[in-house]
C-alpha cells in the first residue's frame, strides 16, 4: 500500500491527484501505525517549518517516520519534508527537526534575489538515482524562501544540488530514502517521471554517475502563466470571459472565450508554467457558495500538474444563516480543492487602508491568518491599479512616476490608484503603499494588473512594473496588455519581472505559449521548454 502522510497543511490534493494519475491508489496515514504498515510513503511538506514539526509531534509521527527511514524503507519527502530531515530551520528557531541529517536550514538571502525563490529551475545530479532514470534535464518547479546548505551534508545522502544566489540541496537520497526541495506532483511530465519511478520500482539505487560531474550553473525560469477570468454568462454557465480594461460584455453579452476546464488543460499541454483562475464577480456573492467554481478546481486540478492559483472572494463573511466564515475558511476550502496559491484582490486593498488608518496591522487580516498558515508564497496578491495622471509630483501625496506616455491634457507624471471589486471602485492607496504593506503582513508574491493596459494589446506597463518591482523582494508577475511575443522579451529585459501573465492573445490562438518561450530562448533569457 502507498500510504500519504496527510497532517492537515495545505494542498495535499496535488500529490494525491498525480499519484491517482499514475494509476496507483494512495490512502493517507490515520494513526502512528498506519507509517509502520506503508509499503511505500509520500510525506508532502506543506507551511511552515515549525507548523510541520508540530504537527508530526502532536500527531506521534516523528518517531515512526525516524525508525521507517533508520530501517531504510521506501520512503519519499518533498518540500519542507525535506528540510525536516535536518535538526533545525532559521524559519523556526528552537523547533527541532527530525535530525536524520545534520545542519540548519537557512533563508536565502534576500540582498539581490527575489525570496520565495518561486518557479522552475534546473537541478545537477550528483549521482545517478533510479528515480530520474526517465528525467532528461528539465526544470522542476520550487516554491521556497529556506534551503538546506550542501556544506556538512554527509556525501553518502546528496543526490542533487540548485543555484538560486548560493548552491542548496536539492534532492537527497540513501537506499530507500529520498527527498526533494522541488515539487515532483508540479513539475508538469519530468516530475511525474520521477513520481512514477518512486511508485513503480521495488527499490531505489544509485551509483556514482560516469565521468566528470557536470558544474553548469541551474538558472531559475521566467515564467509564462495563463490566466483565465472565470464568471456566469447571462445564461448562468461559468465561462471563461475577457475584457477590454475590464469591461466583459461585448453586445450587451458576457463575452464567453471557451470552458475552463478544458481551456486549462490546453494551456497546461502547450507548456504554460502555471494557471490562475480569478473568479471575478466573486465579490459579490460568497465564494463557497459557488460550488460549480470549486469543482473546476477540483476537475482542473486532476488534469494540469503545474501550480494552480485561484483568487476572487477570498474574506471574510457571514451568511444570511449568521454562520460566520473566515477569510482562512475559504482559501482552506480553495486549497482542498486543489489550490496552490491564493490570489486575495478587494480584500488586500481594504486591509492596507486599515493598517495605514491605524498606523499597525492587527494580525487577523486574511494575508497574515492565510499567510500564517500556509507560508507566504501560497498568498499572492493581485492588484488592479489604474494610472491617475497629475501635473506636477506635488499635486498628490501618492507615489508619482515620470511617464513617456503624457496623460489627456499633456500630464507628464501619474501615480497608480488602487482599485477594488473588480476596477469598479478607486481608494486613495497607491500600488507602492499596497504592495510594500501587503509584503509585510506575510504575501509572497504580486500579480500585477493594470486596468489601462488590460486587453489592449499594446503591451505591458513597463513604467508601472518597474516601480513595483522596486519596491519588493517578491516575486512579481506583470499582467495586462500583452500582444505579441515581443511584448514577454520587452519585459523581463526591461522591468525583472519574475513571471509574465496574459490572457487574450492566448484564449483567441494569437499568439502560442511555445512561440513565446521559443523568442524567449533565442533571446537568451531562461525559460521552462
Ligand atoms: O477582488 O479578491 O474578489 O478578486 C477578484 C479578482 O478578479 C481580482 O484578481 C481582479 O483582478 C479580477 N477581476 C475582477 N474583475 C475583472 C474584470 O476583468 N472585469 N479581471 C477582473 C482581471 C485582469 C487579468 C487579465 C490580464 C491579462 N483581469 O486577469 O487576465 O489583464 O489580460 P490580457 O493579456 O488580455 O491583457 P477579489
Amino acid at each position: 500500500m502507498i500510504y500519504l502522510l496527510d497532517y492537515g497543511a495545505g494542498n495535499v490534493r496535488s500529490v494525491r491527484n498525480a499519484v491517482q494519475r499514475l494509476g496507483e491508489e494512495i490512502v493517507a496515514v490515520r494513526s502512528p501505525a498506519d507509517i509502520e504498515l506503508a509499503d511505500k510513503l509520500i510525506f508532502p511538506g506543506v507551511g511552515s517549518f515549525g507548523s510541520v514539526m508540530h504537527r508530526l509531534i502532536a500527531d506521534g509521527y516523528a518517531e515512526p517516520l525516524r525508525r521507517r527511514i533508520a530501517e531504510n524503507r521506501p520512503t519519499l519527502g518533498i518540500c519542507v519534508a525535506l528540510q525536516a530531515f535536518f535538526e533545525g530551520s532559521e524559519e523556526s528557531p528552537g523547533v527541532p527537526g527530525l535530525g536524520i541529517l545534520p545542519g540548519m536550514v537557512r533563508r536565502f538571502d534576500d540582498g539581490q534575489l527575489a525570496v520565495p525563490q518561486i518557479g522552475w529551475n534546473g537541478i545537477r545530479l550528483h549521482k545517478h538515482c533510479s528515480l530520474f532514470a526517465d528525467y532528461q534535464s528539465e526544470n522542476l518547479y520550487f516554491v521556497h524562501s529556506y534551503h538546506a546548505p550542501v556544506q556538512g551534508l554527509p556525501e553518502e545522502w546528496l543526490l542533487a544540488t540548485t543555484d538560486y544566489g548560493v548552491e542548496f540541496v536539492s534532492a537527497v537520497c540513501r537506499g530507500n530514502v529520498a527527498a526533494m526541495q522541488f515539487h515532483p506532483e508540479k513539475s508538469g511530465a519530468a516530475g511525474l517521471g520521477i513520481l512514477k519511478r518512486f511508485l513503480m520500482d521495488d527499490r531505489i539505487s544509485c551509483r556514482p554517475l560516469p565521468g566528470q560531474p557536470v558544474t553548469t550553473p541551474t538558472r531559475l525560469a521566467k515564467r509564462i502563466i495563463a490566466c483565465l477570468d472565470v464568471r456566469s454568462n447571462d445564461q448562468g454557465d461559468l465561462v471563461v470571459t475577457k475584457g477590454d480594461q475590464y469591461d466583459v460584455r461585448e453586445a450587451g453579452q458576457v463575452r464567453n472565450l471557451g470552458k475552463p476546464v478544458e481551456l486549462a488543460r490546453r494551456y497546461f499541454e502547450e507548456g504554460a508554467d502555471e494557471i490562475t483562475f480569478l473568479n471575478i464577480t466573486a465579490f459579490r456573492d460568497f465564494p463557497l457558495a459557488d460550488q460549480p467554481m470549486l469543482e473546476i478546481l477540483r476537475r482542473t486540478s486532476e488534469q494540469v500538474f503545474v501550480p494552480l492559483t485561484i483568487g476572487g472572494g477570498i474574506r471574510e463573511f457571514t451568511g444570511s444563516d449568521g454562520v460566520f466564515y473566515s477569510a482562512l475558511d475559504v482559501a482552506s476550502e480553495y486549497f482542498r480543492s486543489g489550490a496552490d496559491k491564493i490570489s486575495i484582490g478587494s480584500d488586500a486593498v481594504t486591509t492596507v487602508e486599515q493598517v495605514l488608518a491605524n498606523g499597525r496591522p492587527n494580525g487577523k487580516s486574511a494575508i497574515e491568518q492565510i499567510s500564517r498558515v500556509y507560508g507566504a508564497q501560497a498568498v499572492v496578491i493581485s492588484v488592479d491599479p489604474r494610472r491617475v495622471y497629475v501635473t506636477s509630483p506635488q499635486q498628490t501625496n501618492h507615489a508619482v512616476i515620470e511617464t513617456v506616455f503624457p496623460g489627456p491634457h499633456g500630464e507628464r507624471y501619474c501615480w497608480y490608484q488602487c482599485t477594488v471589486k473588480g476596477g469598479r471602485e478607486g481608494r486613495d492607496v497607491d500600488v507602492v503603499q499596497l504592495v510594500r504593506t501587503c509584503e509585510q503582513l506575510g504575501a509572497g508574491e504580486i500579480l500585477l494588473n493594470c486596468i489601462d493596459r488590460d486587453g489592449t494589446k499594446n503591451g505591458f506597463d513597463l513604467e508601472l512594473i518597474r516601480q513595483v518591482k522596486q519596491q519588493v523582494k517578491i516575486p512579481v508577475i506583470a499582467s495586462s496588455g500583452a500582444g505579441t511575443a515581443t511584448h514577454f522579451q520587452e519585459v523581463f529585459e526591461q522591468t525583472g519581472a519574475d513571471a509574465a501573465l496574459a490572457a487574450g492573445i492566448f484564449h483567441r490562438r494569437e499568439v502560442g505559449i511555445g512561440e513565446v518561450k521559443n523568442l524567449l530562448r533565442d533571446s537568451g533569457i531562461a525559460c521552462r521548454q
